[in-house]
């Protein structure tokens, strides 16, 4: 079978479009991803999560687990590589149930505090008490793999109970990310942020802190979408040209 060269040479001019728009997809979704300094929940936690499966672990975590919940990966003496000793030793009480919620649509559960401030290399001691029936989580990410298993500091309080651990934070200005580990949860409102130093800009949607989908608007680099629309009109005046 032959074909006509027009057809042909439209064809992959139309081929060429197409690679140009995957690519300008592609390109916006790695400009989202990278910009979010601490990976997002879905990177690291699976969304559907099995009950904890506390043995199958036990290998890899230091973990402390009893009737009042569990306490993952504490560590209050072993310093991250970039300190040279402990800066400070800080610690919080935290609360966490649906009394905690910020009065705001879709906020069910929070926690008492939803921001904090902490120096690099500080020893921080967080006492957790869940005012709730159900069980509560506080869970950080992002920590130095090689010395929190996961990147991950986890405590968990059965209703009504308290626990507490301890983690030391690495030297650079980062915001890492804190919730609980129910999805549920999460979305209505048990989020926050820890910043260590300056941090590295606020986390999306965390309550009273910042807005719920601003993290495209604000982090992609100014430009980005011109430069996506010019592409995509270029794209589309070239078949347009082709089909004259
Ligand atoms: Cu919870």
């Amino acid at each position: 079978m032959t074909r006509a060269p027009g057809s042909s040479f439209t064809s992959s001019l139309q081929a060429t479009a197409v690679l140009l728009m995957l690519w300008c997809g592609q390109a916006a979704a790695q400009v989202g991803s990278s910009s979010i300094e601490v990976n997002p929940i879905a990177d690291r936690v699976p969304l559907a999560r099995e009950d904890h499966s506390h043995h199958e672990h036990a290998a890899d975590h230091n973990m402390k687990f009893d009737d009042a919940g569990m306490v993952m990966n504490s560590n209050a003496d072993v310093l991250p590589q970039d300190c040279e000793s402990i800066s400070e030793d800080v610690e919080f009480v935290v609360y966490a149930g649906t009394d905690y919620a910020l009065s705001a649509a879709g906020r069910t559960f929070g926690y008492s505090e939803h921001e904090y401030h902490v120096p690099p290399c500080s020893r921080v001691t967080i006492h957790f008490y869940n005012e709730d029936q159900v069980r509560h989580q506080w869970m950080l990410h992002g920590l130095p793999r090689y010395l929190y298993p996961q990147g991950m500091f986890h405590l968990e309080a059965s209703g009504g109970q308290h626990v507490m651990g301890t983690f030391i934070v690495p030297s650079d200005d980062a915001t890492y990310l804190i919730h609980c580990d129910i999805t549920q949860h999460m979305e209505k409102g048990m989020k926050a942020q820890l910043v260590v130093g300056a941090g590295s800009g606020d986390l999306w949607s965390v309550p009273g802190v910042s807005a719920d989908f601003n993290h495209h608007e604000e982090k992609m680099p100014r430009g980005t979408l011109l430069l996506m629309a010019a592409m995509v009109m270029l794209a589309g005046a070239m078949l347009t040209t082709t089909k004259l």
